[in-house]
């Protein structure tokens, strides 16, 4: 698009369409107008020579939409002002519920087959504040996966959004570029891969901008159980992320994405929520907390106010104990190999997260 107006439609690949830009008298700048891409610098300038070209006073230059506002999102006040920490949700509100179901079955391989449909949802992500999410099957985080080790997944994913889209598994070891490539809208891909380590994993959408992807809900968890894990009354899966809120309404800002400059840090995807609604342990019972820094940027040190973990597990499936630690977060900033991932048993009950 140019500062004028004038603007193409968005283009699949291969596509060609010719911009009319009327009769220009002044210098102008365009760029692309899908979400993140004129911070990447899909950048242009249309030079004028010759002729009356005009200066600024004779033609003033309109002030470009933030980008932010160019694609999905709202224009205006950035939802941050709405944001207050200490704000309670309306009565009723119930949170996403951080139980994690046991896998079924006997303990042979399997396949998990499961259909992820990319959705554009405006969702509440904490009192008042609404954001449109691009979502892998209407939540932010996505659906939880869980197997062990040596189950294979085949996740099919479809692309219900209005860019393209992506999934990249950190569960399996596979090169994303051609197996978990981007998809147009419309379209839709399987992808397989077996989980050969235990742990819990991120699974995001690595198209460019991938972080404002994340960031705009475009990740989840793969639990993969290692063999022989001891048995526990209750498990939960807490994902951390981080909110970057663009206008009410509107899509994550890009530019304070690149900044690293967060508005809040969330578990599973709405401030605050289980301090209004926390999960209900009875005393006495064991538990085990699966803990993902999503990011895309801040990184996590998790732990439980007043309660100490009695074992930590790396990664490998191995306990080792160290009671607080601090895990990088999963998203593009870090290497694709190092999604944090924790599980923590604690024998006793946790209290109220604060
Ligand atoms: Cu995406």
């Amino acid at each position: 698009m140019l500062e004028s107006g004038a603007r193409t439609g968005r283009l699949a690949p291969g596509e060609r369409e010719t911009l009319d830009a009327g009769v220009v008298d002044r210098d102008l700048e365009g760029w692309c107008s899908v979400v993140g891409h004129r911070r990447m610098g899909m950048v242009f300038g249309v030079r004028v020579t010759g002729g009356n070209a005009a200066g600024p006073q004779d033609s003033p230059k309109p002030a470009g939409p933030a980008e932010h506002g160019e694609q999905g999102g709202a224009d205006g006040e950035s939802a941050a002002s709405a944001f207050d920490p200490m704000a309670e949700p309306a009565p009723g509100f119930t949170a996403r519920d951080a139980a994690l179901p046991p896998v079924s079955g006997d303990s042979g391989p399997r396949v998990h087959r499961r259909t992820l449909t990319v959705r554009e949802t405006v969702r509440e992500v904490a009192p008042g504040v609404r954001q449109t999410l691009w979502t892998f099957g209407g939540t932010a985080p996505g659906p939880v996966l869980r197997g062990r080790v040596g189950d294979t997944f085949e996740i099919t994913l479809v692309n219900d959004g209005s860019i393209g889209h992506s999934i990249d598994f950190h569960a399996g070891a596979l090169a994303p570029d051609r197996p978990m490539r981007t998809i147009e809208p419309g379209e839709s891909l399987t992808y397989r891969f077996t989980a050969e380590r235990s742990g819990v994993w991120m699974y995001h959408c690595s198209t460019m901008p991938m972080s404002l992807h994340i960031a705009n809900g475009m990740y989840g968890a793969v639990v993969a159980d290692p063999p022989q894990l001891p048995e526990v009354d209750r498990e939960f899966l807490l994902i951390q992320s981080d909110l970057y809120l663009g206008g009410q309404g509107g899509t994550a800002d890009a530019d304070k994405v690149a900044a690293l400059r967060s508005d809040a840090v969330v578990f599973n995807g709405y401030a605050n929520q289980y301090a209004y609604d926390p999960p209900a342990v009875r005393t006495g019972e064991r538990v085990r907390i699966w803990v993902l820094a999503a990011g895309p940027n801040r990184p996590s040190a998790f732990h439980v106010v007043g309660g100490q973990f009695d074992t930590v597990y790396h990664p490998a499936g191995r306990p080792f104990h160290r009671p607080t630690m601090k895990w990088p977060a999963g998203g593009a900033r870090s290497s694709l190999g190092s999604s944090a991932s924790a599980a923590s048993t604690s024998s006793r009950a946790a209290r109220r997260p604060r």
